[in-house]
């Protein structure tokens, strides 16, 4: 049977976090990176694939396809390795707690990364996004207070909630100039957390490298922009 499909890009938060899990649960992907620079995924080609021509896509060895990374993460687990602490199958509450956080997520990684995204199109940011941002993180980071060197289930394990939350924060330390670890101190030990806890399946440094990359990439717009 042939490999899954990997459709990816690797500055794409999203894409970390499924190209991680599929790590932590050894699944083997044909990787197939998508230049979004060069609108490589506008091509008709991957449009057949994804007419949302959105990375993350995954396609499984029977051709079934699968957007939006915190579903390809559930379904990689599910499909793979139901019993992984990642998304514990028989823990009904478990479950429920990392879906809310996953929700929350995806609106959480929105509002973070909106200047960033201003920035990286060349447009004005706008003060209500910071506002929007530094409230959401306040808030955060208050509920955070009670966390105590867990995870976001309150448990000592981490689990797909914490892994795509990880990723979407990641544009806080790509690019800090709106949102600062150091303001919101439970959030930066929860993060210091999480990136620690992932080192283990990340032996040859994929993550810290692709975090400077994306860094430097970004740095280097808002020089440009900033001479306009
Ligand atoms: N909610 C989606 C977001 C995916 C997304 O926005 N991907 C970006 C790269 S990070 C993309 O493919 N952009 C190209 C486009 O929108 O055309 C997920 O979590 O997978």
């Amino acid at each position: 049977m042939s490999k899954p499909i990997f459709y990816y890009h690797p500055f794409s938060g999203p894409c970390r976090t499924v190209s991680t899990v599929a790590k932590i649960l050894n699944v083997d992907m044909e990787m197939k990176k998508l230049d979004l620079l060069t609108k490589e995924h506008l091509n008709p080609e991957f449009l057949k694939v994804n007419p949302f021509h959105k990375v993350p896509t995954f396609v499984d060895s029977d051709g079934f396809v699968v957007d939006e990374s915190r579903v390809i993460a559930m379904y990689l687990v599910e499909s793979r390795k139901p019993d992984s602490f990642l998304y514990p199958k028989n823990d009904l509450k478990k479950r429920i707690q990392i879906d809310r956080w996953l929700h929350y997520d995806i609106n959480l990684s929105t509002t973070i990364s909106a200047p960033m995204y201003c920035v990286f199109r060349g447009h004005q940011v706008q003060d209500y996004q910071v506002e929007q941002g530094k409230e959401t993180l306040k808030t955060l980071d208050g509920v955070m207070q009670s966390f105590e060197g867990k995870f976001l289930t309150g448990a000592d394990q981490f689990t797909l909630a914490d892994i795509a939350m990880y990723f979407s924060l990641n544009t806080m330390e790509v690019y800090p100039k709106y949102f600062k670890f150091d303001d919101y101190p439970n959030l930066k030990s929860w993060y210091h957390r999480v990136a620690e806890a992932l080192k283990q399946y990340d032996t040859e440094g994929t993550i810290p490298k692709a975090i400077e990359t994306m860094k430097q990439f970004i740095q280097q717009r808002a020089a440009e922009a900033e001479k306009h």
